[in-house]
């Protein structure tokens, strides 16, 4: 029964580009800060360590969809848990991100890289089974962050600005750099497997900070790893999103690597990304997230300029242009699902 919805949904026809009733709306970090019942059932519990524990991922995953009545959830956990299941020695620092121990810096690091068995993340496998029987018709999404978004984390050892080590090593190594995505592209394929073979039924490769490269470095560099990434899945039949910040340059190349629909920012509206992707692809976006401190009347128009843009397309699922931000007042956010599912009702 709610197998079939699932693959009805507006989420998952607006992936395969068939017609919808409405536009889907999900949001990138739906699930977290800016909500107090996250907050509430996260005291005293480090970040990776409520990664691991399926009830309260489950808890946590379905709050956005209960309280905004989003048209997906998002797995909650985070694109650093398949490392830190192998063993690398890294944390999520609150107020920073992840932080690694040791850097990746020399060929001897590949070493402590082993490729990830469903073994190691069964606290994954455990709570994709309890989400998909909870959420009825209400399709999950799995994810995963892409070889360089990682491969970032690790060389530079936390969130970095100009990713000055990383592109040292891809332009002074480039065999080192070319093993190391090689190998991230196998953790973060296992890792995606896990999701789908438990019941996700859509995936989203992040590759949040790709947008640093030139299109024929990203191409060179980083796409064949990626491609990869999404040739290893594409057996599964699950529609497969791709998204990066700062990629209007690269959006073309983001569909090239093998997604069914390309996620955009802000900086592009989505008629013009439509252009730069080509036809056969969906597209998801791209509210500026820091338009929801507007007053309503203002998160409405600017709602209407991405609607508007969205109009011709092939398939569109709304989306803010990057994560929800800690601050942001949760009512906006479910007065956001509910208007765009109003304008876009047929
Ligand atoms: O204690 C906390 O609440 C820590 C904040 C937090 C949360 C809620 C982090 C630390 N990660 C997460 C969960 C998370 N991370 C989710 C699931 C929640 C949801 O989307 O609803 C997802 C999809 C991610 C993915 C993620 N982690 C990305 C890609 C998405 C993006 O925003 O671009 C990235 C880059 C990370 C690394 C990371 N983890 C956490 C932070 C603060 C960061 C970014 C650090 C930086 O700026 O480099």
């Amino acid at each position: 029964m709610s197998e079939d919805a699932v693959h009805d949904s507006a989420f998952l026809r607006a992936c395969r580009r068939e017609p919808v009733p409405y536009t889907p709306v999900w949001f990138m970090r739906q699930a977290g800060r800016s909500l107090p019942e996250y907050r509430k059932v996260r005291e005293g519990i480090p970040m990776l360590e409520s990664c691991t524990r399926p009830e309260l991922v489950t808890e946590i995953t379905l709050q956005p969809v209960r309280r905004h009545g989003v048209d997906a959830a998002i797995f909650f956990s985070d694109i650093v848990v398949p490392l830190k299941a192998i063993g690398v020695d890294l944390d999520i620092k609150p107020g920073i991100g992840p932080v690694v121990a040791e850097p990746f810096r020399t060929r001897a690091d590949l070493a402590r890289l082993r490729d990830l068995t469903p073994e190691d993340v069964p606290y994954v496998t455990e709570a994709v089974r309890l989400l998909t029987a909870e959420l009825g018709g209400t399709p999950l999404i799995g994810f995963a962050g892409a070889p360089f978004t990682l491969a970032s984390y690790l060389i530079e050892g936390g969130p970095s600005r100009s990713y000055e080590r990383t592109k040292a090593m891809i332009y002074g190594d480039p065999q080192l750099w070319a093993d190391l995505v090689e190998r991230l592209a196998r953790i973060t394929s296992a890792f995606l497997k896990v999701q789908i073979e438990a019941g996700a039924s859509a995936v989203q490769l992040f590759d949040s900070w790709a947008g640093a490269l030139a299109p024929a470095d990203y191409r060179r560099y980083v796409l064949p790893a990626s491609a990869s990434v999404f040739a290893s899945v594409a057996e599964y039949g699950v529609p497969r999103i791709h998204f990066g910040v700062g990629t209007g340059e690269l959006l073309g190349l983001l569909g090239e690597a093998g997604a069914d629909v390309v996620g955009v920012d802000w900086r592009v509206p989505l008629d013009e990304a439509a252009r730069r992707v080509g036809p056969g692809k969906a597209l998801q976006g791209n509210l500026d997230p820091a338009v929801l401190f507007a007053p309503r009347e203002a998160v409405r128009a600017k709602t209407d300029e991405v609607l508007a843009a969205a109009r011709g397309l092939e398939g569109h699922v709304f989306n803010l242009g990057h994560g929800v931000m800690p601050a942001t007042d949760p009512d906006a956010l479910t007065h956001l699902v509910e208007y765009v599912h109003e304008r876009t009702a047929r």
